[in-house]
């Protein structure tokens, strides 16, 4: 097949699922052309199958914004007609979805019909998609894509809470490479971290209030009164500021380190003992699956998707939102009992297992040749 990807080129959970994907597939011999405004963060090396289309948009003294939709519109007309893709698939529904309505509207004036399917990712519905800005034209999208995927069950359920869809919407859930995130032997680096008597602990995030950095900073400030161990914060965002300040203030300065936005997450997973991801709503948390791909179990809230990830008092422990006492006790059972941690860890990796991008790619294949199909035969 020939696929046009779009999504978002940043850290974020769903441009790094949009990309992996794409690199999955022209690994299975597809050809896949990602089409959006900056070359994806782990879009890194030359790929056979893979071509990369760059969406500049003009800039003009009357644009207060710049109208990236239209100009991602017009790159997505002239890559589907000369490449003459099979399928357009984008990612985050904002303004993605919307843009690929224009788009097909577009080329069925030309004789040429794009068929579309939107992978909803979280945000784009229950943050973001739900503000008035944002829902007729969210909505409308949704039902106008020829399909429809959201990457956990819950985020299936609360888009129709959400919204009035009239389509299916088929759960696929995110997947992990294991080529890349495994367990692998960075002893050196754990040295240059942490003494040899400390845990270490790690949050991965882009920094946003949803996420609620601050209940990692407080249940690791109860943490390390009784266990010797070191944090780890990568990435940033808004609330990055904040957060270094809250360090101060409770003078736990010589126990966290900010190590800010990186791209072998892998090698900081491969010295963690146990992540934390406390967050306010999380549809399905990559983050934490990357996490326990690399044997690290998960401490994290019950939010939106997460049970569907990490299961309680197997894989990690799982706490209401805000429970910083909760979350503390579990970390410090954790910590302190190495027979459970080992046990955990292991868990952790053998639940991970069930996303291997292995077992999840051929979903999305399948998925392709159906809205293919279906659009065909509606078309006769
Ligand atoms: O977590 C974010 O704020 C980034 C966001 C994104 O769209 O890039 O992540 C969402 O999509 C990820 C990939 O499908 C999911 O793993 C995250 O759980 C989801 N984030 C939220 O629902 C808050």
């Amino acid at each position: 097949m020939k696929i046009g990807i779009v999504c978002y080129p940043t850290f974020g959970g769903s441009g790094v699922v949009a990309t992996e994907l794409g690199l999955g597939l022209a690994h299975k011999g597809h050809h896949v052309h990602f089409i959006t405004y900056k070359r994806p963060v782990r879009l890194t090396a030359f790929h056979t199958n893979v071509y990369f289309h760059e969406v500049r948009s003009m800039d003009y003294d009357l644009f207060e914004y710049v109208p990236y939709e239209s100009s991602l519109a017009s790159k997505l007309v002239d890559v589907i007609r000369f490449e003459k893709l099979d399928i357009l698939h984008v990612h985050y529904a904002i303004p993605h979805a919307a843009v690929a309505f224009m788009t097909k509207q577009i080329l069925r004036a030309q004789g040429i019909e794009i068929p579309v399917v939107t992978t909803l990712h979280g945000t784009d519905i229950t943050l973001v998609g739900a503000d008035a800005s944002f829902a007729p034209v969210v909505e409308f999208s949704i039902n106008a894509s020829d399909g429809v995927t959201a990457v956990s069950n819950q985020l299936r359920k609360e888009t129709y809470e959400t919204f009035n869809i009239k389509n299916e919407i088929k759960v696929i859930h995110n997947f992990i490479d294991f080529t890349r995130f495994r367990k692998t032997n960075k002893d050196h680096f754990r040295k240059a971290i942490a003494l040899d008597d400390e845990k270490i602990m790690v949050h991965i995030s882009n920094f946003r209030m949803v996420k609620r950095v601050q209940d990692v900073i407080y249940v690791f400030d109860k943490i390390v009164k009784q266990v010797k161990c070191k944090l780890l914060m990568i990435g940033d965002g808004p609330e990055r500021k904040h957060m270094e300040e809250l360090c101060r203030s409770l003078q736990l300065c010589d126990h966290i380190r900010f190590l800010g936005k990186q791209e072998a997450v892998e090698e900081i997973l491969a010295i963690a003992d146990l992540f934390i991801m406390p967050s306010e709503n999380e549809s399905f948390g990559l983050a934490a699956l990357e996490a326990m791909a690399c044997e690290v179990p998960v401490i994290s809230s019950n939010a939106g998707g997460l049970p569907e990830v990490n299961i309680d008092g197997v894989t990690g422990f799982m706490y209401e939102i805000g429970d910083i006492e909760g979350m503390a006790a579990g970390s410090i059972e954790l910590l302190t009992n190495e027979e459970k941690l080992t046990q955990f860890r292991q868990n952790a990796f053998n639940h991970a297992k069930k996303f291997d991008i292995e077992n999840i790619l051929p979903h999305y294949e399948n998925y392709y040749y159906e809205v293919i199909n279906n659009l065909a035969v509606h078309a006769q």
